[in-house]
């Protein structure tokens, strides 16, 4: 021991046991009883025997973090999951094909006493009549009341004898005017209207009462770029030919307007 190397011990005599006195003056104070001689310390020993294996020290420090390992084989099947939610409702599929005829009733009660078979058939009756009705509206429209029409206008000859004034008084009551061809479609469509009458002249609405040789149509507008005057007219014949009639050939012919015969009104039709 390095702290012995020049140690001063002190023998107490009296009881033979070995005190470590650590001063002088303690070591004088116990002079009575005890001797003091210096010491110095022997040679170095054998090795002693090899010591008993020590305990398992400590855990070392956390190492750093290692490199990433290769992926893994693929994994077994998991369990089956869960039954899902129930989905939304599907949309309606397509109507099925008609199923195979039934097999027949049976044979019905016999019924009260009714007359129920004529009503059935007055009904049956009256479908087939408002069906024929209908068919022919056209038929009346356009054959029997002769109308006829435009996109705009409707067109019909009153089959009464009037004069030019008295049938625009006519055509007016019943909503109207005289008829005024203002381009030749319109005109062949009166053309047309007469001859399929089997009529042979009706007035229109064209005169120049207001100034001789200056016609206009009865709604006071001029004619506007289109006439179907026949060869030769208007010739004011008589000296008082101011109104005008559509012969069958669609050609206009001044005539005296108190003549009379049928003449052809026209009508707006209601816009849609
Ligand atoms: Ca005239
Ligand atoms: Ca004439």
């Amino acid at each position: 021991m390095a702290g012995v190397s020049a140690t001063r011990l002190t023998f107490c005599l009296s009881l033979l046991v070995l005190i470590p006195v650590h001063s002088s003056s303690e070591a004088e104070n116990r002079s009575d009883t005890c001797l003091t001689h210096t010491i110095l310390p022997g040679p170095k020993g054998d090795a002693g025997e090899k010591g008993d294996t020590g305990e398992i020290g400590k855990p070392g420090k956390e190492g750093q973090t290692g490199r990433k390992g290769n992926k893994g084989d693929i994994g077994g099947s998991g369990d089956q999951g869960l039954l899902g939610k129930i989905g939304p409702i599907g949309s309606k599929g397509d109507k099925g094909n008609k199923g195979l005829l039934g097999l027949p009733g049976g044979k019905g009660k016999a019924g009260s006493f009714c007359d129920c078979g004529r009503y059935r058939r007055a009904v049956g009756q009256l479908d087939l009549k408002v069906s024929q009705l209908k068919s022919s509206l056209k038929f009346v429209k356009n054959v029997i009341a002769g109308i006829r029409e435009t996109d705009e206008k409707f067109y019909y000859i009153v089959k009464e004898e009037r004069g030019y004034r008295d049938a625009l008084t006519q055509c007016r009551i019943r909503g109207g005017t005289l008829a005024m061809p203002k381009d030749a479609a319109t005109n062949s469509l009166l053309a047309e209207y007469i001859s399929s009458l089997g009529l042979l002249r009706v007035f229109i609405g064209i005169n120049d009462i207001e100034k001789e040789k200056q016609f206009v149509y009865i709604d006071g507008s001029p004619l506007q770029g289109f006439s179907s005057w026949r060869s030769g007219e208007p010739n004011d014949g008589s000296g008082q030919e101011d109104c005008v009639e559509m012969l069958s050939s669609g050609a206009w012919n001044d005539v005296e307007c108190n003549l009379t015969i049928y003449f052809v009104c026209e009508f707006m039709k209601i816009p849609k």
